[in-house]
């Protein structure tokens, strides 16, 4: 196993690996921003260095500081959570150059499923299906409308750089397609610097269903079953459960098993997961592979107990796998919400500002995965999530009725601080959604429900307005979920401080941070 190892992120998934780290007695090392000086896995970690400002294109995104605080503290491998770095095959590549052990797959295999274009090229091979459309990238705008004409109506034109939904333009007849093409061209050109995109019959209210693998060094896999993640705004999960449900076990054990054949199929090593649409007949369509560790991997570690960053490191450090595909059996239900301080009525527009309060939940099967306490900034420069809260019960009935629970007890409140809590409420309020019936449409069904024609937002009170206890930041036994009319406006961002550009955004990636926390005195442990 590695002495040290290097975390190359911030917020809740640098704790996260930091805490892997500890239990496997590996010292630690992380690397921060100015902005989260103050942060929990900075105050947590063996060692810290600082690597750049707030803005994450100079800091966490920076390949060369953060090689360079890995030479510093000395450290033998860098673990880069999600987004930021996390598939970046030139840093992976940077990393093996330096002497660095990047812990994910190798760098040619995350190139080659980088490229959606081509890992949709590899699956086939492995015999996956995939959904009906053009294999290799689509040269002109004729040729995708005679693509369209075989598979029909929706299509949806995606960048073979894009990725978690970056870069798509769904297409519902011919008249619009050269357009689209053309701009999702000019799109893919301008975000990922690489303009080839590819066509595919766009399937409707398909459930968005992904396997759990993890590949060793040595050619064995496992894969530790499914997850639906259909409960999504603009490709951004909000709910997150374990194993899929309503599917059958002959369809759900189809899927785990055409995932590990196909990442092995190409040598992918690590924590990986397979992406797949299965539509209402439970046909299911590969989508994309990530090569990362996921926002919601906490719901397959409670189904299987099996700890899956400890599992990463082992991998990385060249350990065999212990697991045989017949020692992962999983067990009961777990649901997972993400708590972003966002505003779920004004469009979940980020609602920066300092945290007040903030007390999560606990009680039996109840997990939660955050950076954020009492006194907490949430900055404006990463993306807003500040907590998962996770819950496993022996069935789904009885999880949600817990994860409910769970965020009946859930404290966060601040100055112009607003939550998804009660937008996730709704989620669960769901009938459909109750019942495990429920596709990727659902999230625009609730939010086309609630207001058909959305009026522009308000503009929010000035920075440092009294703080009032916000709706979704209920005691136990509080009001229902349904948001009450508060006659509080709401908050705006702060001016003139721009959240990172797109191109910045990781995909799947979370985290705030501020400036300033608590007076908490950065201290070092050693070990
Ligand atoms: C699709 C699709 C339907 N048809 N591709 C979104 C994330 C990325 N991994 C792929 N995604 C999708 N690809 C085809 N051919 C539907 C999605 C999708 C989705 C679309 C609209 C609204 C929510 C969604 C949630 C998950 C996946």
């Amino acid at each position: 196993m590695f002495e040290k190892v290097l975390i190359a992120n911030r917020g809740e998934i640098a704790l996260r690996v930091l805490r892997a780290c500890r239990e496997l007695g590996v010292r630690t090392a992380v690397v921060y921003s100015s902005a989260d000086a103050d942060s929990t896995p900075v105050r947590l970690a063996d060692e810290a260095v600082r690597i750049g400002p707030a803005q994450s294109r100079r800091s966490y995104l920076n390949a060369a500081a953060i090689v360079e605080a890995a030479r510093q503290v000395g450290a033998q491998a860098v673990h880069p959570g999600y987004g930021f770095l996390s598939e970046d095959a030139d840093f992976a590549e940077i990393c093996a150059q330096n002497g660095l052990t990047f812990i994910g797959p190798p760098p040619r295999v995350m190139a080659e499923l980088a490229d959606k274009s081509s890992a949709r090229a590899l699956m086939r091979r492995a015999g996956l299906p995939l959904p009906p459309g053009s294999v290799r990238p689509v040269p002109t705008a004729a040729a995708a409308v005679a693509v369209a004409a075989e598979i029909g109506y929706p299509v949806i034109v995606k960048a073979a750089a894009g990725g978690g939904g970056r870069g798509m333009t769904v297409v519902r007849t011919p008249a619009e397609l050269p357009r689209a093409y053309a701009r999702t061209r000019a799109a893919a050109q301008a975000v990922f610097g690489d303009d080839r995109v590819y066509v595919e019959r766009y399937l409707t209210d398909a459930r968005h269903v992904e396997v759990q693998v993890l590949c060793d060094q040595h050619g064995n896999g496992v894969h530790l079953g499914t997850r639906d993640c259909s409960v999504q705004r603009r490709h951004q999960k909000l709910v997150e459960e374990a194993p899929a449900p309503a599917l059958s076990a002959a369809t759900l054990e189809a899927i785990a098993a055409a995932a590990l054949r196909g990442v092995l199929d190409v040598g992918f090593t690590g924590a990986g997961t397979v992406e797949f649409l299965v539509d209402a007949d439970e046909r299911f369509h590969f989508l994309e592979i990530n090569c990362r560790i996921q926002v919601e991997h906490p719901v397959t570690e409670m189904i299987t107990g099996i700890d899956l960053v400890h599992e990463q490191l082992h991998i990385a450090a060249g350990v065999p796998l212990r697991l045989r595909q017949e020692d992962v059996r999983p067990h009961g239900v777990a649901v997972e919400c993400r708590v972003n301080v966002e505003d779920p009525d004004r469009d979940f527009a980020p609602t920066p500002g300092r945290l007040e309060r903030f007390l999560p939940p606990g009680g039996p099967f109840t997990r939660v995965d955050t950076h954020g306490h009492p006194g907490y900034l949430v900055g404006p420069y990463y993306d807003s999530l500040l907590a998962k809260v996770a819950v496993w019960a022996p069935d789904r009935d009885l999880a949600l009725n817990r994860l409910e629970r769970a965020l009946d007890e859930f404290d966060v409140a601040g100055p112009g601080v607003r939550t998804t809590i009660p937008f996730v409420r709704r989620v669960l309020d769901d009938p459909g959604f109750r019942k495990g019936r429920y596709s990727t449409g659902l999230v625009d069904r609730l939010l086309a429900a609630r207001d058909p024609a959305r009026p522009p937002a308000p503009t929010g009170p000035p920075a440092g307005s009294p703080a009032t206890r916000p709706p979704d930041a209920r005691p136990p036994g509080g009001p229902p979920a349904a948001r009450p009319p508060t006659g509080e406006p709401p908050a705006a961002r702060p001016a003139g401080v721009p959240a990172d550009p797109p191109a910045n955004r990781p995909p799947d990636a979370a985290r705030p941070g501020g400036p300033a926390g608590p007076p908490d005195r950065p201290h070092r442990r050693t070990r």
